[in-house]
């Protein structure tokens, strides 16, 4: 029988989030631990994980585009809203997560020392268990040497901590007051925006100094995660599209509304203008970074999935959207 074959990584928030939602919507695959030696990034342009082979033997990766065609191979326990407006701030949520929640991913990560010398090693040994202790702690000394350089490029730097961090907080405590309301965020089953948050605080969960944090402050979100890292054998509803959204959802949508935007159009606006970074107010303090072309793209199908809404849905996701704040940016 001819599976999905998911070269991924424990430390890797997409590769967690992919991971849980093959085992939720019970699509046979088989899980392997990445390694760059087996060639997998030649079959694919970006190299960078999880790649995922087809069982027709084609090869991918980018998790969102990845989303979407299992949802058009397979029909069974869908991640998308049946709703269309609720499809559309699920996916919304979905990006936000893996755009902004990924900083707070990397900055808890190579911030501090507790957490390099922990998470170097743990990912060299996810490459290298077997292969000698001496082995491991060499490609964890180049690995950390490697991450450490490249937080500037994604904005993690000293001067962001405090927005990266505060982000974080206001985005567990809105999970922290939902889990123990609702199962998830559109109804009593998991959608792409789930997954998606699933994947970035799943790192959170393991690394030292955030897990502590989020033991003390945010545990039943922290026992969310080990619950839906395998969902499979969970059956459930969509939320009623009539009734109104969860807590979780608006109080997402309004932080998307004073962060993500706000990051997405500065970045837009310095790439347009080939400036090398800019820099946006965020939770009343400055937020600096370089521009990234990958976010350009990301605000131009939030776009255009925006606009191809059918009237009806596009009025009702509108109303909600305007109230956060997010309604002007995805207009344009
Ligand atoms: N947009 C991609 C992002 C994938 C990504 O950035 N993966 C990381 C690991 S979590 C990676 O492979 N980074 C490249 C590297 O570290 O060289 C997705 O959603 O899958």
């Amino acid at each position: 029988m001819s599976v999905y074959t998911i070269y991924g990584g424990l430390g890797s928030p997409y590769s967690m989030k992919m991971r849980s939602i093959l085992r939720y919507r019970q699509i046979s695959h088989v899980w392997k631990q990445a390694d760059s030696s087996e060639g997998i990034f030649k079959h694919v342009k970006a190299p960078v994980i999880p790649v995922i082979q087809f069982p027709d033997g084609s090869w991918h990766n980018d998790s969102t585009p990845m989303i979407f065609e299992l949802e058009r191979r397979h029909k069974e326990r869908s991640i998308v809203p049946a709703d269309p407006a609720h499809a559309f701030l699920a996916y919304l949520l979905e990006d936000f997560a893996d755009e902004w929640g990924t900083k707070a991913m990397f900055h808890y990560r190579w911030f501090r020392e507790r957490d390099r010398k922990q998470m170097s090693e743990w990912l060299a040994f996810d490459r290298l268990k077997g292969k000698g202790r001496q082995a491991i702690l060499n490609a964890a000394n180049a690995f950390r040497e490697r991450q450490v350089g490249r937080m500037p490029i994604v904005g993690c730097t000293p001067e962001n901590a405090p927005v990266i961090e505060e982000s974080a907080r206001r985005i567990m405590a809105l999970f922290e007051a939902h889990v123990t309301e609702e199962l998830f965020l559109f109804g009593s089953r998991p959608s792409l925006a789930d997954f998606g948050w699933l994947g970035q605080l799943s790192q959170l969960a393991v690394d030292p100094t955030p897990q502590d944090l989020m033991r003390a402050d945010y545990p039943f979100t922290f026992r969310w995660l080990a619950n839906l890292d395998d969902a499979s054998g969970l059956e459930g509803e969509w939320r009623d599209p009539d009734a109104p959204l969860t807590d979780a959802v608006t109080g997402l949508l309004k932080l998307a509304g004073e962060i993500y935007f706000p990051f997405l159009l500065a970045n837009a606006e310095a790439v347009s203008k080939k400036e090398e970074t800019f820099a946006v107010g965020l939770l009343g303090q400055t937020y600096k970074q370089g521009a990234f072309r990958y976010q350009v793209k990301c605000l131009a199908e939030l776009r255009l999935a925006f606009s191809k809404l059918e009237p009806d849905s596009k009025k009702k996701a509108a109303a909600v959207l305007d109230q956060a704040g997010c309604l002007k940016p995805l207009r344009g």
